[in-house]
């Protein structure tokens, strides 16, 4: 007979119970070469902020580098749970700072997962926009304070890192930063929401955001998005009205961060009081820092780059380097192989966390070699090189590349007095960014992933746009098939002129480049539509940021804004293209058309059809303005 060996029933308050589970159980893991310490360090109000420390066990005067993350400091730091070496233990983005013998350090937040205290979302700096005596730059330095006094196998210096939200506490730091601060490396850090980052772009506000808005100030620890019955977020935010409706229909505008937002759509003392370029141009530190940015990052494209040239521009170049990566959100702590149609011909993520980061925090960290970093370093994603510069970008001459007659691009300007194409941009049929259904990205997210849950969104600056090309709101201008390679570095401008028959209205230009109709040696790249910059511009903030005003309808208008970061080269077989529509919906949210006081709030009868007029004569040419190079 088989015998069961039952545990000892015990008996509780009278009655008996049978548990499997012991009230307390230490598992046992294997020997570690590593020892973690969860520690909670006091910031100057007493709110303790909860700190994980990764010490190598062979740790001798070694250099601490430090992530600041509202994502959860245990998940985002655990590769896995149970490895015996400090390798398999951190996140693959840490690999060659474990290799180097670096203590690694993951904090959270104030007012997130295990850290006291109450939390803003990107906390602005002390002052009109943040009443409290603490912010990043103050909890960076307790923070940093703790640490040098604290960690016996330092050797005094930390260094601080990070990505996207990430990236915006690395920046923070450098408002005031400690002593002991050596060396900041900022990826895709949020800089200027407003301008280019995750809240608008020009004004064009993110609806897709809201799902991650909702999780992140729902509660203290893992939230969830909106509950929806819409897989759909194209037919769910389409249905709902404004991104207001949506806003009260799902609850979110119980959220104290959404009420400051549907206050200040234009880019007012709000928004630029928070801009960190401005504030860090104002109050350059002396820390070594390396600006890093993709050039296909979905969520933060404008950050690194803006910071960098505004404090170039307050003459503090001396401390600041810049590298633009051939990477999406976060590539640059994954796998940088490929993107879309674009593949490399190493792991452009790996070298440069090997060749440029790691030298780089050797250098300031613990007086290793120079690292002879050059200020700037772009990937260029034709000739697949990294390539170095003294300057970004290149002092010179824009090239007009112009729209002309029968959807022709060309570098000739328009000679006939009058031209244009027209399209109607209906409001109940928005173009959309991603062939749907279009999910929400932050959906199910387990801690530590963000944003890696709908693949699609991802890559949707490197989708192929002929998704769209074939509808009646989308000019496409293109070039013949070029017989020379043209090479573009720097930041090409749009500079559109046009007339809508409305009172408002965005603007979206894409600079693409078509991969020739057959590839017999990749098929599926044939006759790609890769975008190589884009954006969106909403029109009511043409002549100020901060001061919209109505488009006077049917008189030409001149819109004129930069685009993102570009190092290509449209080989020869290829076609340069240029789209034009008004949405890229449901990612950012519709402009009814119709100039009203708050977007947030446009009523339905608000939203109509407009005739959007793109002219190309020659006293009213649209053109886009390559950084052309020899
Ligand atoms: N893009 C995300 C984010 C940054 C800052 C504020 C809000 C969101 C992120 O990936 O962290």
């Amino acid at each position: 007979a088989v015998m069961l060996a039952l545990p000892p029933a015990h008996a509780s308050e009278g009655a008996v119970s049978l548990s499997d589970i012991p009230r307390q159980f230490e598992p046992v893991l294997p020997a570690q070469d590593f020892v973690k310490r969860v520690v909670m360090i006091p910031m100057r109000d007493g709110v303790k902020l909860h700190t994980i420390i990764y010490v190598p066990k062979s740790a001798k005067s070694a250099p601490m580098l430090m992530n600041r993350t509202p994502y959860d400091a245990t998940g985002r730091s655990t590769r896995s749970a149970d490895s015996a070496s400090l390798l398999g233990a951190l996140p693959t983005g840490d690999e060659y700072f474990v290799k180097a013998g670096y203590i690694r350090v993951y904090q959270d937040v104030r007012g997130k997962y295990g850290s006291e205290g109450d939390y803003v979302m990107t906390r602005p700096p002390r002052g009109p926009l943040n009443p409290t005596e603490t912010d990043h730059a103050t909890d960076t330095w307790d923070t940093i304070d703790w640490l040098v006094k604290n960690v016996p196998e330092s050797n005094g210096r930390v260094g601080i890192i990070g990505s996207s939200y990430e990236g915006f506490t690395a920046a923070m730091a450098l408002l005031d930063p400690h002593p002991a601060l050596k060396a900041a490396v900022p990826q895709g850090p949020l800089i200027d929401a407003w301008m280019g980052d995750d809240w608008f772009h020009y004004g064009a506000f993110r609806n897709i955001m809201l799902g991650y808005v909702h999780m992140q100030t729902g509660q203290r620890g893992a939230g969830t998005i909106a509950p929806s019955d819409t897989y759909d977020k194209y037919e769910e935010f389409l249905r709902a009205g404004s991104t207001g409706d949506y806003m009260r229909s799902h609850g979110l505008a119980q959220l104290p961060w959404i009420e400051r937002t549907m206050a200040h759509p234009a880019y007012d003392a709000y928004w630029q009081g928070q801009a960190l370029d401005k504030l860090l141009a104002a109050h350059p530190s002396k820390v070594p820092t390396l600006w890093t940015q993709g050039m296909w990052d979905q969520e933060d494209i404008g950050g690194a780059n803006r910071a960098w040239r505004a404090l170039k521009a307050a003459g503090s170049e001396a401390n600041n380097w810049l590298v633009l990566g051939p990477w999406n959100h976060n590539q640059v702590k994954a796998e940088g192989s490929s993107l879309g149609p674009m593949v490399w011909s190493e792991d452009t993520a790996r070298q440069y966390r090997r060749d440029i980061l790691l030298p780089f925090l050797d250098e300031h960290l613990r007086d290793g070699p120079p690292s002879g970093l050059a200020r700037v370093t772009v990937y260029n994603t034709g000739e697949k090189r990294w390539e170095r510069f003294s300057t970004w970008p290149q002092i010179g001459e824009l090239k007009p590349l112009y729209l002309s007659e029968s959807f022709k691009l060309s570098f000739d300007g328009p000679a006939q007095s009058s031209g244009g194409d027209a399209y109607i941009s209906d409001p109940a049929k928005p173009v959309p960014f991603l062939p749907r259904p279009v999910l929400d990205p932050f959906g199910d997210l387990t801690p530590g992933a963000l944003g890696t849950s709908y693949e699609p969104w991802s890559k949707w600056l490197v989708a192929d746009q002929r998704f769209v090309d074939g509808r009646t709101d989308v000019l496409v201008y293109e070039t013949p098939v070029l017989t020379q390679p043209v090479h573009v570095q720097g930041i090409p401008i749009a500079d559109i002129r046009a007339m809508t028959s409305g009172t408002d209205g965005d603007f979206v230009v894409k600079l693409i480049d078509v991969y020739p109709k057959k590839d017999p040696l990749n098929a599926a790249v044939s006759g790609y539509q890769l975008a190589i910059a884009m954006d969106i511009f909403r029109g009511r903030y043409r002549e100020s940021f901060e001061h919209p005003s109505a488009i006077p309808a049917n008189k030409p208008q001149q819109y004129k804004f930069e685009l993102p970061n570009v190092n290509h080269v449209f080989q020869p077989g290829h076609r340069i293209m240029v789209q034009i529509q008004s949405t890229l919906f449901p990612l950012y949210d519709r402009n009814p058309q119709t100039f009203v006081p708050n977007i947030f709030n446009a009523k339905a009868v608000d939203y109509k059809k407009a005739e959007i007029t793109v002219l190309r004569s020659k006293q009213q040419p649209s053109a886009v303005l390559l950084p052309v190079v020899e």
